[in-house]
């Protein structure tokens, strides 16, 4: 384990309000409890499970919403998550959120990524480059060794943010999602997700809005295949988004399809697992792809709702599919080809692993 915390990592697939600490949402919870807006006990105990089924999760999102849709609170929690990241050397996360409204406190789409937008500049304990125009290419290449936690120097991580659209949206809903998107691209903004509850929904929805998001310029990975869905499976590889999460249910033509395309598949384990979208890790579709050499990246999906994260998701790849440490360190850099950042990003990012690589040998 301490091996795949030091191993530098790239995050592809991370919700904001599941990667929480549970000592955070707890906390939350009994405020809200002393308040009379919640019953804290009733919660406590939703939050510490560990096993939930795909229903569950989305049950617990509902209530991780209440908890955490204030500005203060989603600042706190984007910089609380970016700090965990870091610390188990994320050397690059993209992290995905919902903008949502909040009548109710004057939260708006904007008001909820601005608060986003002040938890990333809130970091302390590490140095985040967000935004495309606060990355000085000069001193960041004379601080590479940044994820060196021996040497003493500040640690340095990359975010980069995609928006999600929640699959419970309407299609103007989902439109605005990606005017702001466009909106806040020199804020490091750079593509949409489609997620949410996956019984919900129709693809014809969104479709406007990713067909829009394409034409401008902004980059799309969509959750395909969390449930068994043939049609709209087909429908989202003809679409041909940059990235797909999950791909538990394709059948061969889906795999053809995603396979003639290329499409990077990010891969989230333990998520898979709990949520029983694959049945046990000895019949998880990695296994098929890696062999065959098609473009893959782990991923955690929800860090706090899972209780995992990126490096015991390498941990449970390596024991689960008998990866040496050469090529987890292979798997790790390969990321670095399926980010959405630009090519100056992933020349950095590949310094600072041939960097790793020497340190190793
Ligand atoms: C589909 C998921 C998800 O956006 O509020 N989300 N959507 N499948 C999953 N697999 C378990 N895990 C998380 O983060 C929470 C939201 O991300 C999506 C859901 O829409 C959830 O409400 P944000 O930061």
């Amino acid at each position: 384990m301490e091996w795949c915390v030091s191993l530098p990592k790239v995050e592809l697939h991370a919700h904001l309000n599941g990667s929480i600490r549970d000592s955070t949402l707890l906390e939350l919870a009994r405020v809200l409890g002393e308040k009379g807006v919640i019953v804290f006990s009733d919660v406590e105990h939703v939050i510490l499970k560990n096993d939930r089924s795909l229903t569950e999760v989305f049950k617990l999102f509902d209530l991780i919403h209440i908890l955490t849709t204030d500005h203060t609170t989603v600042k706190r929690i984007t910089q609380e998550v970016i700090e965990d990241f870091a610390s188990e050397n994320v050397v690059y996360l993209e992290l995905r959120t919902t903008p949502k409204r909040n009548d109710s406190i004057g939260m708006t789409k904007r008001s909820y990524m601005e608060a986003v937008m002040e938890g990333l500049r809130a970091v302390s304990t590490v140095d985040v480059a967000f935004a495309p125009h606060n990355v000085d290419a000069g001193s960041l290449r004379e601080s590479l060794p940044i994820n060196d936690a021996c040497d003493g120097k500040r640690k340095r991580i990359y975010v980069r943010l995609l928006l999600s659209i929640d699959r419970r949206e309407s299609t103007a809903a989902a439109m605005e999602t990606v005017k702001l998107a466009l909106e806040m691209r020199d804020l490091g903004v750079l593509g949409i997700d489609l997620s949410g509850n996956p019984v919900v929904g129709e693809w014809m929805t969104y479709l406007p809005a990713l067909e829009f998001a394409r034409e401008h310029g902004l980059y799309i990975t969509l959750h395909c295949g969390e449930v068994p869905n043939p049609k709209e499976i087909q429908a989202m590889l003809d679409f041909i988004p940059q990235r797909v999460g999950h791909a538990c249910y394709f059948e061969e033509d889906d795999w053809k399809k995603l396979k003639h395309y290329n499409i990077p598949v990010e891969i989230c384990l333990t998520s898979n697992v709990v949520t029983a979208s694959v049945s046990s890790l000895d019949v998880h579709h990695f296994a098929d792809l890696y062999n065959a050499k098609h473009p893959i990246v782990l991923c955690t999906d929800d860090a706090g709702v899972f209780s995992t994260s990126l490096s015991n998701e390498y941990k449970v790849a390596a024991s689960a599919f008998g990866l040496g440490k050469r090529e987890m360190f292979q798997l790790a850099k390969n990321a670095i080809e399926f980010i959405f950042a630009d090519d100056g990003v992933k020349q950095d990012l590949r310094k600072i692993f041939d960097l790793a690589t020497k340190k190793q040998d």
